[in-house]
């Protein structure tokens, strides 16, 4: 059996994660290739636990810091070894929301960790596993937290507790995912989405095409 691909999608709040996953998904699967999607933190029934500590304060005591990042990180070792990893081995293709990308995004260029240890802790979560593609849509701080404020009064619900940090954090992890993905152009694709999710949703399937068309092709 072919092992199937691993592609991450990566990027601030409201820059159209889920939006792009859920389109490339149903592109694929149309192209004949077994698909599956899932979320960090989340994925397993454990992680999705973690997701609830980390993002609503049920205990009235938010994690510090460290503790977020580990967090964070037993959500990823959960999910690689229980998830991702028997779903590649089994020929199916994973499409990520998030992945290491955001931990050193948010906890190191907006917590202010250091990269190079996050990176350590990180490969021991992962037993190095790295995605074959990333996908970083990229959005202006102002115009991602537009979107959400609109979601969140559409849907009756309240910012959480990293939607609410300040915005210099949030424009130091936009600048970050853009440094990540600058250092790393073969794995990574990044996609503006300062315009329709049409126009975006076209962009990132010819990226993807172009960059896996062998792939694709023995699928
Ligand atoms: N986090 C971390 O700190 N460290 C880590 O290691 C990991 C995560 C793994 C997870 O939150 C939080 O955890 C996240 C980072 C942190 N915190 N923040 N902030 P989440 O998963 O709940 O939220 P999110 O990842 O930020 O996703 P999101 O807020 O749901 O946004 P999205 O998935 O990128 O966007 P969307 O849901 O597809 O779109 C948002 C809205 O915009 C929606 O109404 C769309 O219809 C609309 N949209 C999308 N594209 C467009 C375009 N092109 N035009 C107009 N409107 C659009």
């Amino acid at each position: 059996m072919r092992r199937g691909k691993f592609i991450t999608f990566e990027g601030p709040e409201g820059s159209g994660k889920s939006t792009h996953i859920r389109l490339l998904a149903d592109f694929l699967r149309g192209h004949g290739v077994d698909v599956k999607t899932t979320r960090e933190p989340g994925g397993t029934a454990l992680g999705e636990s973690i997701r609830g500590l980390l993002q609503h304060n049920h205990s009235g005591e938010a994690p510090v810091s460290r503790a977020e990042v580990l967090l964070f990180l037993a959500s990823r070792a959960q999910h690689v070894e229980s998830f991702i990893r028997p779903a590649l081995a089994q020929g199916c293709w994973v499409l990520c929301d998030r992945f290491e990308d955001s931990t050193f995004a948010y906890q190191g260029y907006g917590r202010g960790f250091d990269l190079g240890e996050l990176r350590s802790v990180n490969i021991f979560a992962t037993d190095g596993l790295c995605p074959d593609l990333t996908v970083l849509l990229d959005v202006d701080t102002e115009t991602g937290r537009d979107r959400l404020k609109q979601r969140h009064s559409l849907n009756a619900s309240a910012p959480d507790r990293i939607e609410r940090e300040c915005d210099e954090f949030h424009l130091r992890l936009r600048e970050g995912f853009l440094e990540i993905a600058h250092n790393d152009p073969q794995r990574f694709i990044v996609v503006s989405t300062n315009r329709a999710a049409s126009e975006v949703a076209v962009e990132i399937r010819d990226a993807v095409c172009a960059r896996m068309k062998e792939a694709l092709d023995a699928c």
